[in-house]
């Protein structure tokens, strides 16, 4: 990826590049894709993993449920991979208005996918995603080409600063991999104590936004502590060809090559 196709601030906002109806179909889909696949999981015919912080993940119909850790009763986090159980949300890998600026974001003319995900920062428990990269994690399983990794996020509602807004480092993508904290459990963490975020910016966004970013950018969200839902669609995108990530292992070993 060339850095220099970049915008400089590392991050770039799509106002309603979705309309009403779009974006409420899409939420619809989330929704029935989430009660099929917790309703198996909730049965117990998921593969459970705990990880090192103490979240809850279960693999079932190929995509990983992560549970909000403090919420009852029990409320999904995340879900990853997804767009593969709906056609409304497959079809935004090939949808112009998404393609089209995530080619400058990942400095590609021909695209593929990397992953997908749903967050849904629900009303009342959703909760801190802490200051991190995307990169580490990636970098994990698919080595130094998580480099040409990007995220456009697509929000399903409205999102503003006491929903759970993303915070953003602006340009923070520049310094590459940032120090991380040594003593949280995963490891994958940014030491916001050794990374300047004081210049962060929150996006407030309405539903239909599309929000663009690299694997390298600084950013955090807080709690929802709103009776308003904050659901994203997130697709990360890499150059045409290479493996996505569900077909990739994960080798947290790689983390001692970052700082
Ligand atoms: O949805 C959020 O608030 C955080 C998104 C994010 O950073 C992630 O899923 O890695």
């Amino acid at each position: 990826m060339s850095l220099d196709e970049q915008p400089p601030r590392g991050f770039v906002l799509l106002p309603r590049l979705l309309d009403p109806a779009e974006t409420a179909a899409l939420g619809q889909a989330a929704e029935s894709v989430l009660a099929r696949v917790t309703e198996k999981a909730l049965e117990g015919a998921a593969d459970v993993t705990v990880w090192p912080d103490g979240h809850r993940l279960e693999q079932v119909d190929g995509t990983t449920v992560h549970w909000e850790p403090d919420a009852r009763p029990p409320a999904v986090r995340s879900l990853a991979p997804v767009t593969h159980l709906h056609p409304a949300l497959h079809a935004l890998w090939t949808d112009e208005r998404v393609v089209g600026p995530m080619r400058r974001m990942v400095g590609s003319e021909r695209l593929g996918p990397f992953t997908s995900k749903l967050n849904f920062k629900r009303a009342g428990v959703g909760s801190e995603f802490r200051w991190h990269q995307d990169y580490p994690y990636w970098y994990c399983c698919a080595g130094p080409d998580a480099r040409d990794v990007a995220t456009a996020m697509i929000f399903l509602d409205d999102v503003t600063a006491d929903n759970g807004a993303l915070e953003i480092v602006p340009g923070s993508h520049l310094a590459g991999p940032a120090p991380r904290d040594r003593a949280e459990p995963t490891g994958l963490l940014v030491d916001a104590a050794r990374t300047d975020v004081s210049g962060a910016v929150t996006v407030e966004a309405p539903a239909g936004s599309a929000l663009l970013f690299p694997g390298l950018v600084v950013h955090r969200s807080g709690p929802n502590r709103t009776p308003r839902d904050r659901r994203s669609l997130l697709l990360c995108f890499q150059p045409a060809g290479r493996p996505g990530l569900a077909a990739l292992s994960y080798r947290a070993s790689r983390l001692a090559d970052l700082p």
